[in-house]
């Protein structure tokens, strides 16, 4: 049995897939690990981003910026298996109900299990049973698990950063059992909205036997753990001093020489097929072709760098959206103008921040989300006196939260093209109530309430049980 003591005065070590070493700026959740890791002489164990040709499993310890890391390589076969394998060809497809794009390979399953097996040792090495161990994401679901038919008895806790998908969809993955039993094994489950609670818990009751024995608290066998409704934030007041900086004064007055006083409506994606492009790319064209009048009045820019290109799937969603953009500029545009701009690469934070504020509405659809934080960046960077209009996917874990946004079937296409209407359309008024709601939400629930409410829950939680 481990003593308890407040979170606040243990050591934290973080776990993930990526760490902020060599980018220390990147990112809200690169900001809220460091903080705390800084302030508890913690440490942040994760990929080092190198790959080799031959199986090399090394450690690196170092430091920056008063953070210590543990960065372990890979190898090439471990990367293909692991990571573009397990990790992005079945856990994220299936957690996003995308069965038909999930691709099950025992190989896939071992690569994971080693890599899981390979952290675990980390953990054991670098740790001491009085530390804290916060593990990020459907990288490591067996974690907790290893580390205890290992002997190495650690308080554990997981977040999922994405959806947890209905119980007849998680069971499709041949391991899923394996995969459930390990999240159980943790101390602590955070999840991001109240439908996820929703499908694990049903998952667990159906298929693991668990028993609710409290309100956050189930049981399985003899483990009891902590299942935690924690919605993930943003840096809100530091995100909304961001569009007011230079970057993002420049960046807004580049775009606003090509807009002229056309309105302009931003997407800003991963370019991933959960965050539904094609879709919204359709329900733009419904917009144009519903409404005439709009012609040569609004623009529609999409920012979306390609990600993960190597795979598949996501190579085809970059000619999809070549193929779409293109179809609809030939339709509906004129010699002077382009209905939908769509732009292949990233920005930097303060720029985006720029663009949103520009924007009169914010176009989030995703398919599937966990969060969606570029929602809550969106409705951060908007000039309180004049702002803009947040329409949201229904499937977001966001729109749980964001109820003064237009909440929208993304697959509808006239519901997209009607509530983008209804946005330009919207009374200043009405605009600044919503807007006032949904950015005291933000800043109420923003990175460090996320952190600090996932972290209490070991304050209440017997350990080690
Ligand atoms: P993601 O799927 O990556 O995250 P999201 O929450 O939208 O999705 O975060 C994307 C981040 O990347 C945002 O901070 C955004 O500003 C940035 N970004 C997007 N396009 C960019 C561009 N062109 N240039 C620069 N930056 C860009 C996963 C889950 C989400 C969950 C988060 C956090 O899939 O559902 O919200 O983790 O838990």
């Amino acid at each position: 049995m481990i003593k308890t003591r407040p979170h606040s005065s243990r050591r934290l070590v973080a776990v993930s897939n990526r760490t902020s070493f060599g980018s220390p700026s990147a990112g809200g959740l690169a900001v809220a690990l460091s903080d705390t890791l800084a302030e508890t002489g913690g440490l942040w164990i994760g990929w080092s981003g190198k790959i080799f040709d031959m199986p090399r499993r090394r450690v690196h310890l170092t430091e920056e910026g008063g953070v210590s890391f543990a960065l372990i390589d890979m190898s090439k076969s471990d990367y293909e298996g692991f990571y573009l394998g397990y990790a992005n060809s079945v856990l994220w497809p299936v957690m996003h109900n995308r069965l038909d794009l999930a691709v099950f390979d025992s190989d896939y399953l071992a690569a994971y299990t080693a890599i899981n097996q390979q952290f675990a040792r980390a953990i054991s090495d670098q740790t001491a049973p009085s530390d804290l161990i916060w593990v990020q994401d459907y990288h490591f679901f067996l974690i907790a698990k290893q580390l205890k038919d290992a002997g190495c008895h650690r308080q554990t806790g997981f977040f999922l950063h994405i959806p947890f998908p209905a119980p007849e969809v998680f069971r499709s993955i041949p391991d899923h059992r394996l995969l459930g039993e390990g999240l159980c094994a943790y101390d602590v489950v955070g999840l991001q909205s109240p439908h996820d609670c929703k499908n694990f818990t049903r998952y667990i009751q159906e298929e693991l036997g668990a028993e609710q024995v409290g309100e956050e608290r189930y049981r399985i066998g003899d483990h009891t753990f902590t299942l935690r409704l924690c919605p993930i934030g943003i840096d809100a007041e530091s995100f909304s001093q961001s569009a007011t900086s230079d970057a993002a004064e420049n960046a807004a007055r580049k775009l606003a020489k090509f807009l002229g006083d056309r309105h302009l409506i931003i997407g800003v994606d991963r370019m991933d097929y959960s965050k539904g492009l094609p879709q919204r790319f359709e329900g733009m064209a419904t917009l144009f072709d519903k409404y005439p009048v709009l012609h040569g009045s609004i623009s529609f820019t999409q920012i979306a760098p390609p990600s993960r290109s190597v795979v598949e799937e996501y190579a085809q969603l970059r000619q999809q959206l070549d193929e779409l953009s293109g179809r609809i500029n030939g339709d509906y545009g004129d010699l002077d103008w382009i209905p939908i701009r769509y732009l292949a690469r990233g920005y930097e934070r303060d720029e985006l921040a720029g663009l949103y504020r520009l924007a009169r509405v914010g176009l989030v659809t995703p398919l599937q989300d966990g969060m969606n934080l570029v929602a809550k960046e969106y409705i951060a960077a908007q000039d309180p006196d004049d702002p803009g209009v947040l329409v949201l996917s229904q499937f977001a874990g966001a729109a749980e939260q964001m109820k003064e946004a237009l909440i929208i079937n993304p697959h509808d296409r006239d519901a997209v093209a009607d509530s983008v209407l209804t946005a330009l359309n919207m009374p200043l008024e009405e605009r600044k109530r919503r807007w006032r709601v949904l950015y005291d939400g933000i800043c109420r629930q923003d990175i460090t309430w996320w952190r600090e409410h996932f972290l209490s829950a070991f304050d209440s939680a017997p350990a080690g049980t």
